[in-house]
């Protein structure tokens, strides 16, 4: 167990999911403190039944911590994090800003625990949309080594935060009552519309959050000759990613094989009685920290290949409970 575990960004949509997660699991921490950026200071947070106030952002604040979980904006964790390594403590980062930086471990519990013990930096847990993709890979990866990915991503708007649910409720009643809603989150309108842009566009054509699918996969499977080729496409569902995911590997892999994999690997839940309406979808796995595949299926078009279905709680295994799963691995060496 840690001496004092710091929360860095406890009010936003990830950062609640994580409190909520710290409060039903076994202590990580004997003591615990909050922070956040000035707008927040000062709010109070009720955690296991002990009032909290949160605490401001700097780096006096990280004075005496073991361990730190953020969940913040890019550049906060930029401006930070390197001062909580700097005193010390062991750090999980939610965002993005750390995770291709060759001497930060970028971390799914299930897939490669060994890199966040070897860690002796930052600890980053990957985007949402890779870690269920890389879960699922996973055990097709070890019996059967993954050649090549073709992954299309349908996309919740609680990946863009509170202000991406606020925009699916806000522009879908707005369309409804033919008024104006101006949306915050999303360029186009996000209500009964699917926009395929998540991140900016890069100049191969493909948006930042596609490149993090081809990037992340590779470093966290520890495997540079895995080929992804992603589409992310943001729909109007309010939370759990959803993917269809086309894998060629090495070696052919049965349908009843893969169920079999998929089954036996912790954090898969397979749901596929098709014809009884037995498939995963985002309304039957939010709230899960599970990741959900179904519909799994050879492909047609390839001896090889292997097509199927997947669905995870974006928020959840794909932020929240990774990084706590992180935490507890940690916690368990202390
Ligand atoms: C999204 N993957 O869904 C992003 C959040 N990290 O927008």
């Amino acid at each position: 167990m840690f001496g004092t575990l710091a929360l860095v960004g406890a009010t936003g949509a990830v950062g609640r999911i994580m409190v909520g997660l710290l409060e039903q699991r076994p202590d990580l921490a004997r003591k615990y403190k909050f922070l956040a950026s000035a707008r927040s200071v000062g709010t109070k947070i009720t955690f296991k039944g002990v009032e909290h106030t949160i605490e401001l952002l700097e780096p006096a604040a990280f004075q005496g911590v073991d361990l730190v979980i953020a969940s913040t904006p890019d550049e906060v964790a930029a401006e930070f994090l390197p001062a909580a390594v700097a005193a010390g403590c062991k750090v999980i980062d939610e965002s993005g800003y750390f995770r291709m930086n060759p001497d930060v471990a970028l971390v799914i519990p299930e897939v490669n625990p060994q890199a966040a013990l070897d860690a002796k930096g930052i600890i980053a847990s990957p985007n949402c949309s890779t870690t269920q993709m890389v879960v699922a890979l996973k055990p097709l990866h070890d019996f059967a080594k993954v050649k090549r990915v073709v992954v299309s991503t349908y996309q919740a708007v609680s990946g863009a935060g509170v202000q991406g649910i606020d925009d699916l409720i806000g522009a879908t009643r707005a369309t409804l009552e033919h008024e104006k809603y101006e949306q915050k989150a999303f360029k186009s309108p996000i209500a009964f519309n699917a926009i395929p842009q998540i991140g900016g566009f890069k100049e191969n054509g493909y948006t930042s959050e596609e490149l993090k699918m081809v990037y992340e996969t590779r470093k966290i499977m520890g495997d540079e000759s895995i080929q992804v080729c992603p589409t992310c496409v943001r729909i109007p569902v309010a939370n759990c990613h959803s993917e269809t995911i086309l894998v060629e590997t090495e070696r052919h892999i049965s349908v009843e094989k893969a169920k079999e994999l998929f089954s036996s690997f912790p954090g898969i839940t397979v749901i596929d009685t098709p014809e009884h309406g037995g498939y995963p979808m985002p309304h039957s796995c939010t709230g899960s920290d599970q990741v959900f595949v179904g519909r799994i299926r050879q492909d047609l078009s390839h001896p090889n290949g292997l097509s199927f279905w997947c669905v995870s709680d974006n928020l959840r295994k794909g932020a929240a409970t990774n990084a706590i799963q992180i935490a507890e691995l940690l916690a368990s060496r202390v």
